[in-house]
């Protein structure tokens, strides 16, 4: 029986927790940069599962390596070896040059378990007098939806009513660094962690000042400070080089990966720090059920590899620079528009309303109509993170579609 949109919508509506707002359309078939809805309509996606898909939807190579080795071996747990978890830590800590991985599941979990590696290390490595470890956060942050990390989140709807909150965080303003040099100086003794995304997504694709990651990372150095890079949204080739941190050469203490790391196919996420920092952990003190299963392993490192082959890095770079020009000369067109953002294929357009103005959205919707989806973060921002498969044409296709729904928008 074929369900249409309107019964899938309904479904979901009445069976499923609302924890979202998805735009109306049903998603049935994906390839490369392209998505399909139940009733065969093409879309160009613009939103790429938030990044997730960098490598595109259902890469063929990516999928084999899921469904050779899941014919193979699942899960183990960690209770015994396996036959594919070390040769992924070697391919992925020599990838990103650390001593260690540890590996988790989800961007939140990976996100916590360097939120622990930071503290243990804090009171067994720097010396923070116990229950006083303490981690700086930036405004505007997102990283995640577990009870700790939106704890740390100055945002409403992320985090009210989900009270009592985790102590021992610090938030400073983001990219000002003598906010973030005052807090750690003032707490320097007690101060573990800087936990920062290189590149804001969820606050709307927010680039920090040229400079800013490196300043960061010379306070955290002097005091002794580890400094954390999540590049769950941003790594993984989406900014135009592997890590976000690499258009400054900063080498994190502890680096967080997840989302594009298996290319969209299974929940894969792993943190990645020296034995100086990592070697905090002992057995019994951190882990997962499905944390470095073999299925996640074969499926990261395929991910990886096509990434390195397909050159994505260099084409987000090349890529994004046209996507960028382009929508500047339609900002001079339509007064709607009021500016553009972002680095390699991590972009976002600011509409000129308020954030609680519906623009944002029936743009979207308008886009939608003319196949391409793309949504709205914080009411006047619309991200614009394609697959970095995307072919140069098909950009230039999905360019004219935006200007096409431009010209057509009735605010
Ligand atoms: C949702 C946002 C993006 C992340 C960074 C950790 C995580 C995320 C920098 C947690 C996850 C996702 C979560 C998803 C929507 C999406 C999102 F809008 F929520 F904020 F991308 F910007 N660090 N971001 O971006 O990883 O546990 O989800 O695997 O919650 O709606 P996760």
């Amino acid at each position: 029986m074929i369900l249409s949109s309107k019964e899938l919508i309904e479904l979901e509506d009445q069976f499923g927790a609302h924890n979202y707002h998805p735009l109306p359309v049903v998603l049935d078939r994906g390839e490369g940069a392209f998505v399909w809805d139940i009733e065969g309509k093409r879309y160009f996606d613009f939103l790429s599962a938030y990044s997730a898909v960098n490598q595109g939807h259902s890469h063929p190579r990516i999928i084999n390596a899921l469904i050779n080795q899941s014919k193979r071996l699942t899960l183990t747990s960690r209770a015994f070896y396996n036959s594919e978890l070390g040769k992924y830590e070697k391919f992925v800590t020599e990838l990103f040059g650390f001593e260690k991985v540890l590996p988790m599941n989800t961007g939140a979990e990976a996100v916590e378990t360097a939120i622990k590696i930071a503290r243990k290390w804090g009171y067994e490595k720097k010396g923070i007098p116990s229950g006083e470890a303490k981690i700086v956060v930036c405004s505007g942050n997102f990283h995640g939806r577990t009870t700790t990390i939106i704890s740390f989140s100055n945002d409403d709807d992320a985090r009210k009513n989900f009270h009592p909150y985790t102590s021992g965080f610090v938030s400073v303003e983001y990219n000002n660094i003598d906010s973030l040099r005052s807090a750690i100086e003032k707490d320097k003794n007690t101060i573990c962690g800087f936990l920062v995304e290189p590149i804001q997504g969820e606050a709307g694709v927010n680039v920090p000042d040229e400079g800013y990651l490196s300043s960061c990372y010379e306070i955290c150095k002097a005091h002794n400070v580890l400094f954390i890079a999540d590049e769950i949204q941003t790594g993984i080739a989406r900014t135009g080089k592997m890590l976000a941190i690499d258009h400054e050469n900063i080498k994190p203490d502890i680096l967080i990966l997840g989302k594009a790391l298996s290319g969209g196919a299974y929940p894969v996420s792993a943190v990645l720090a020296d034995d100086e920092v990592m070697n905090v952990i002992k057995p019994g003190q951190h882990g997962s059920t499905y944390g470095g299963n073999p299925l996640a392993c074969a499926i990261a490192t395929e991910a990886l590899q096509v990434v390195i082959d397909e050159n994505l890095a260099q084409k987000a770079e090349q890529l994004g620079e046209i996507f960028r020009s382009e929508i500047e000369k339609m900002i001079s067109e339509f007064s709607f528009l009021k500016s553009v953002r972002g680095k390699g294929l991590l972009n976002a357009i600011l509409i000129n309303d308020t954030p609680e103005s519906s623009t944002a959205w029936n743009l979207c919707m308008d886009m939608m109509n003319n196949g391409l989806l793309a949504k709205p973060t914080h009411g006047n921002i619309i991200r614009f993170a394609p697959p970095l498969v995307i072919s140069e044409s098909d950009l230039c296709e999905a360019i004219k579609v935006l200007r096409r729904t431009f010209m057509n928008f009735k605010k």
